[in-house]
């Protein structure tokens, strides 16, 4: 079957470090800044990383009132945020964006937005993998409190329509998790967008450092190829206040093959011309879910959360 093409100017907007004395204001100015040069490039929509706004807070304990004055937002677009829904909108580009939620009601998420070439919220999402431990552990060199600055996530997983493209998002952790794409991809998504910011180094145990930057790129290149997928993931990266994280931003392709990756930790923007079509000859073909996927056979994904006993 021969494909009508359809193409996105799909772009990553991969940020270096943010600082705890970095302002709001200053780091909107280095998105609207990224955002401009991707748009010169031909991009018609731009990737952001998780918590664009911020340093990654959650390496660091404090209690919930202070992170949540300092770290989070209470409305997206917000008076910090106003000028890069201004610019998206000036320059007709829609834009993914990560960010802290702090709702009217207290509740607290790890969210994104999918924001439309005429400025305006298309889809939210809050995240659901929340990676960490929600206690304090003063011994480890740093600590990883998603759960306990965020709520698990009460979205779901979406698809919306993005100015014509079906483009779901997810947010760094759920990025390792092929449930994440899979529904997503029975919603018929094209595109997923996601941001992360992943440390270097585990806390946990002494995981060589090559292997944060072989498990982000096997788990979006998994997720793209198995689901037909255009996967535009984002990093906030390089050492923020002397803690790294990996970068390795990239555009894949449903072949799975990475089209575009960026090569520094600091501020850089990667864009490709995503042919949206190629994930149709997938679809058609291999991954034909309609014709070869047999649910009957998959119900412990659904009913089990952790593994147990042979059935
Ligand atoms: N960060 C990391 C991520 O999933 C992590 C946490 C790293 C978990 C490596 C497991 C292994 O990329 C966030 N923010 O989820």
């Amino acid at each position: 079957m021969t494909s009508t093409s359809r193409t996105l100017g799909l772009a990553v907007a991969q940020l270096g470090p943010i600082h705890l004395s970095d302002t709001r204001e200053k780091v909107v100015g280095r998105l609207v800044e990224m955002l401009r040069e991707a748009h010169s490039r031909g991009a018609q929509f731009v990737t952001f990383p998780e918590l664009a706004l911020t340093t990654f807070f959650p390496r660091y304990w404090m209690e919930d009132a202070q992170a949540h004055a300092r770290f989070f937002e209470k409305s997206m677009p917000g008076p910090a945020t106003q000028p890069l829904f201004d610019e998206a909108r000036r320059l007709g580009v829609g834009f993914y964006i990560g960010y802290a939620e702090l709702t009217l009601e207290g509740r607290s998420f790890n969210t994104a937005v999918i924001v439309g070439r005429d400025g305006s919220v298309i889809g939210k999402y809050r995240k659901i993998h929340l990676p960490g431990h929600a206690d304090h552990r003063p011994d480890a060199p740093f600590q990883h409190l998603e759960k306990k600055y965020f709520e698990i996530g009460d979205q779901g997983f979406r698809v919306f329509d993005a100015d014509g493209t079906r483009m779901g998002m997810c947010l760094c952790n759920d990025r390792r998790w092929p449930e994440t794409y899979r529904v997503l991809a029975l919603q018929s998504a094209e595109v997923v967008v996601l941001g992360y910011n992943t440390p270097s180094f585990n806390i946990n145990w002494n995981e060589p450092a090559h292997l944060r930057t072989h498990s982000h790129l096997l788990s979006v290149q998994a997720g793209a190829y198995q689901n037909c997928l255009w996967v535009a993931a984002a990093a906030k990266c390089g050492s923020e206040d002397g803690h790294h994280m990996i970068g390795s931003s990239v555009i894949v392709a449903p072949t799975g093959e990475i089209v575009a990756r960026t090569l520094s930790e600091e501020d850089e923007v990667i864009c490709v011309r995503a042919d949206l079509a190629l994930g149709d000859n997938f679809r058609e073909h291999i991954f034909n879910f309609a014709k070869h996927r047999r649910p009957e056979h998959y119900g412990l994904i659904v009913e089990r959360t952790g593994a147990g006993e042979p059935l």
